[in-house]
């Protein structure tokens, strides 16, 4: 099953590198399984519209969760109902919600858009109870 999952999202790497032309505007994908983020590393660019495919490989649910990023066009997924939506009550969240927040069921794929504001490097973490997956967003 897991062998089939990277497949497919081996190829949707292919399809979107394929696609990703335009220097305007920033691409990435961030596999998530029980142990880690694959990469644990990814560029957006400043001011530039930026895209993330967020790809469940494991076997129980990941999020993926920056709790301030400075954004000009703040974060939307696809699909709407894969985005815990802030104040809904989530027993995960204490405090303020994550500004920057999508969620994928196992086996599925999410999608976010957004415009980051601002250079520097963001932390990004699967904020489920016992889960430690993290990375970094870099916007340059
Ligand atoms: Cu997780």
């Amino acid at each position: 099953m897991h062998i089939v999952r990277f497949l497919s999202f081996l190829i949707g790497v292919v399809l979107l590198a394929a696609c990703n032309a335009n220097p305007s505007s920033a691409t990435v994908s961030v596999l998530a399984d029980e142990n880690r983020f694959s990469p644990a590393r990814v560029e957006v660019l400043a001011g530039k519209p930026a895209t993330l495919y967020f790809y469940n490989i494991g076997d129980q649910e990941h999020q993926l969760a920056i709790q301030k990023l400075p954004m000009i066009t703040q974060a939307k997924a696809d699909p709407l109902a894969a985005h815990v939506m802030a104040g809904m009550g989530s027993p995960v969240m204490t405090g303020n919600p994550p500004e920057l927040h999508v969620v994928a069921p196992v086996g599925k794929q999410a999608k976010l858009t957004f415009i980051p504001a601002k250079a520097g490097e963001y932390i990004f973490q699967c904020i489920l109870p016992g889960h430690t997956e993290k990375g970094v967003l870099v916007v340059r």
